[in-house]
């Protein structure tokens, strides 16, 4: 009998402790890069303060490196309910709404500043509003960064002569479009398999933000860096509306808090990998080229005919409402103040 009463109160005392501690909500977030990035610090620091605000209630189970696959297939996922957030490269959104690509028209943004302030204002939010009706809750821009080539074939000064350079571009048909319309070979392929092509290769050269171009290792394969700062690229912090509809509101206040608080932090943590890279990338004997500014110019009219397309597919109001942000901005900061004629 004593024993029976012993059994019963031990229930009683484990039921309480489950009702006081309950199972925390787990959730599977994946990104392409490694753990040591900014994209992989953005994500640690996320999960510092979801899991502090939310007194555990909530923890962040973290896969770098693309180990739960990548982009294009993570978004998917999220999609499809099998995984909880993802930090994409917005151009991969492109394929669910098109005006993601508008963040990538190459020589456009002109800062990192000028990114900030379109992504984080209305035009940025316009864009996010469009990504539930597609399954997925965009919580915050980070940053990948400008992009710049890189190739195993010779040193690219200016990008007058291409031809016969096969480019990993990522999977945007505007940017694939681009880089035809340059004169490379486009390859598109999802980022995880680019090491492997470049060093067996199957293509001849990648382009990406310089942090990304030292945390991969691209250097080891890819001799020539051309400075081109061609297309500013931008990660998006996503969450799968499956899960986020399984979420209470005050949970989904920390995420989405959480998520805009780590893009601050994210984004400094890129800019200064950024400005330490290019030290690191010459320390390990990578010839460097810097395109100048009349160079792009004569990229970017180049370029025209295929962005002329893409206004129409996206929509002239996105693209004109992007140009009329940056341009306000530019007067702003008195980029555009009338000169003194000589
Ligand atoms: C990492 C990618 C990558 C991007 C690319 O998952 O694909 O080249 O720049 O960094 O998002």
């Amino acid at each position: 009998m004593v024993r029976l009463v012993l059994i019963f109160l031990a229930t009683l005392w484990i039921n309480a402790g489950a009702l006081a501690a309950p199972a925390a909500k787990v959730l599977k977030v994946g990104i392409g890069l490694n753990a040591d990035t900014p994209q992989g610090q953005g994500i640690q620091q996320f999960a510092r303060l979801v899991e502090e605000r939310s007194q555990g209630r909530i923890k962040i189970e973290f896969h770098p490196g693309g180990r739960l696959g990548d982009d294009v297939s993570m978004v998917e996922a999220l999609r499809a309910g099998k995984q909880d957030m993802t930090c994409p490269d917005s151009s991969t959104l492109a394929r669910l709404v098109s005006d993601f690509s508008a963040i990538n028209y190459p020589f456009t943004f002109l800062s990192a500043e000028e990114a900030d302030r379109i992504l984080d204002g209305q035009w940025g939010e316009r864009l996010l509003a469009r990504l539930p009706q597609h399954g997925l809750i965009g919580l915050a821009f980070w940053e990948n960064g400008f992009r710049h080539l890189t190739n195993s074939k010779r040193a690219l000064p200016t990008l007058n002569d291409v031809t016969g350079i096969r480019m990993r571009t990522m999977q945007n048909e505007m940017l694939i479009d681009s880089f035809r319309q340059i004169g490379f070979e486009p390859v598109p392929m999802p980022f995880p398999k680019v090491y492997t092509a470049l060093a067996g290769k199957v293509v001849d050269g990648q382009e990406n933000p310089l942090p990304t171009i030292v945390s991969s290792r691209f250097y080891e394969v890819q001799p020539y860096l051309t400075l081109s700062q061609h297309v500013y690229s931008a990660f998006v912090l996503l969450i799968g509306k499956s899960t986020w509809d399984t979420l209470n509101p005050e949970d989904r206040r920390i995420i989405a808090e959480s998520g805009r608080e780590a893009a601050q932090f994210q984004r400094r943590a890129n800019r200064e990998a950024t400005a330490a890279a290019l030290g690191t990338l010459k320390a390990k004997g990578v010839q460097v080229a810097t395109i100048d500014v009349r160079e792009s110019e004569r990229v970017r009219n180049r370029l025209r005919p295929v962005l002329e397309q893409y206004n129409k597919r996206i929509g002239e109001s996105t693209v004109l409402q992007m140009y009329v942000e940056l341009s306000q901005l530019r007067m702003e900061r008195g980029r555009y103040a009338a000169k003194p004629a000589p």
